[in-house]
């Protein structure tokens, strides 16, 4: 059943209701799919003459839950609602009253649809934080991140699995594909741009004023009492760079080196008896017996692209597929990553770029392998890249391109046949 949730009182008007009401009858009559409304409690009447269900909001005996007004079940049962929501507002009733409430409504043969599931995940998620000793120290144990990470790659299976319909995507692809003009940025010529930039403030600036504003940022930084955000203002009045800022707060705590972390289990836990699964793991294995151990992936991100969640899900399904994964660091040069490469002694590298490097960073790492006389390390890419240049990256000594919408297992069986 879809519900269309009504809820903003002061927006929702009268005739809007009426026409919300009419369209949602004749698209449930049409797609013969039950729709239902919840609307706010004073426009109700105006609707319950259409075929559709109309449900209350802030159904609740004490007026423990909503803050905008309540309604009590034997009203909802007397205005010929036909059931109610209980949705967020409500989730600050306990849950012995929230269960004795549905039982009413029950008792009244009213549908009732409960919203209270995520509440009470969410409540796992902050308790988890609060054992962690609060969020910071949370985030700082890289805790978040993994449940994010985790519920992407959850969602990524469902997707690929066709479980989550993406329209346009996993299905309902149209088959004419419109050509979408894409602007093409040449990297060199902004970077040379953005250098000459730096250069102009620098040589402009009064360079002993800049030396001193930072120097007292650092000092600042290292007695820990002052409020370096205006400090940093002032060093930015100065015309010091933001590196040159960054730098002198570097000096004092160092730098944040991120620790890639990732989970296993929740892509391959999607898949559970899965015949298709089933045959990649079979290629995965007999490409093991063939060549004396498991397929090796080193799954990089380069230059300054921070987008790591799809170099992530992709680590993740990819080891729960099978393959040994390692995972590079996020701002690796492509000399760094075709190092980590051949020291880790991967097959193929696979590189998640969503930040326009591709172009640039690619090509760099496939000459960096040849450089090391690794050419036998295949390069393939996911991501963000435009069909117009996979010619391109291709001609380069790109294997294969993944873009946006990539069925990470069919992807999977081609990286096998890469490198078998
Ligand atoms: C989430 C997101 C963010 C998050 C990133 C969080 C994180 N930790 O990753 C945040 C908010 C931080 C962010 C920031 C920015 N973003 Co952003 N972001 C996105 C968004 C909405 C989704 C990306 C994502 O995670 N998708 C989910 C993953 C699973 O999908 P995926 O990466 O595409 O991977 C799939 C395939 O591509 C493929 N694949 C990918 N990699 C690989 C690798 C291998 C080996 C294989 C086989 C397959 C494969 O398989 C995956 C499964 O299908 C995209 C838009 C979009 N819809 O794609 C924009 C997008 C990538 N962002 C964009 C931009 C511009 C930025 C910013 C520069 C914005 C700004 N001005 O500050 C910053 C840059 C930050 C930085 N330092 O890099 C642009 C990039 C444009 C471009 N390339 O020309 C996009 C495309 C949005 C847009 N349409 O403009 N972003």
């Amino acid at each position: 059943m879809f519900i269309i949730n009504c809820k903003n009182y002061d927006e929702i008007a009268g005739d809007k209701i009426i026409k919300i009401a009419k369209t949602a009858e004749k698209v449930s009559r049409k797609y013969k799919v039950p729709i239902a409304i919840a609307p706010p409690h004073h426009l109700i009447p105006l609707i319950t003459k259409f075929k559709i269900t109309v449900l209350a909001q802030h159904v609740d005996d004490k007026k423990v839950g909503s803050t905008t007004g309540f309604i009590v079940p034997e009203i909802v049962k007397k205005s010929k609602i036909n059931g109610a929501i209980i949705n967020h507002s409500e989730h600050r009733i306990p849950e012995k009253e929230i269960i004795a409430l549905v039982k009413r409504l029950q008792r009244l043969r009213l549908k009732t649809v409960l919203c209270v599931k995520n509440v009470n995940e969410a409540r796992k998620l902050i308790e988890e934080a609060d054992e962690l000793g609060g969020m910071t120290k949370a985030v700082q144990a890289g805790v978040p991140k993994l449940r994010i990470e985790e519920s992407a790659a959850i969602r990524q299976a469902r997707i690929d699995k066709g479980e989550e319909t993406i329209v346009g995507v996993n299905k309902y692809i149209s088959k004419k594909q419109d050509s979408v003009e894409i602007r093409s940025i040449d990297n060199q010529q902004v970077r040379d741009q953005q250098i000459k930039k730096i250069m102009d403030v620098k040589s402009k600036r009064d360079e002993k004023q800049c030396e001193t504003a930072l120097e007292k940022l650092e000092s600042a930084a290292k007695n820990d009492t002052s409020n370096l955000l205006e400090i940093a203002i002032e060093a930015a009045k100065a015309r010091a760079t933001v590196g040159e800022i960054s730098l002198a707060l570097e000096r004092v705590y160092g730098r944040h080196q991120a620790v890639a972390q990732s989970i296993s289990g929740v892509y391959r836990s999607e898949y559970e008896g899965d015949k298709n699964f089933m045959k990649i793991e079979e290629h995965i294995s007999s490409f093991t017996k063939n060549f004396g151990r498991r397929p090796r992936i080193l799954v990089a991100k380069l230059g300054q692209d921070g987008h790591d969640r799809g170099a992530k899900v992709i680590a993740t399904a990819f080891a729960d597929m099978g393959f040994d994964v390692d995972i590079g660091p996020l701002f690796q040069t492509p000399e760094e990553a075709a190092k980590q490469a051949i020291e880790n002694d991967v097959h193929i590298i696979g590189v998640s770029t969503q930040a326009a490097g591709h172009k640039t960073l690619v090509p760099m790492l496939i000459e960096a392998l040849k450089h090391e006389q690794a050419d036998n390390v295949i390069v393939v890419c996911g991501g963000i890249i435009p069909e117009k240049d996979v010619p391109d990256l291709e001609s380069q000594g790109v294997g294969a391109v993944f873009g946006p919408g990539t069925n990470i297992t069919e992807a999977a069986l081609k990286v096998i046949k890469l490198i078998s």
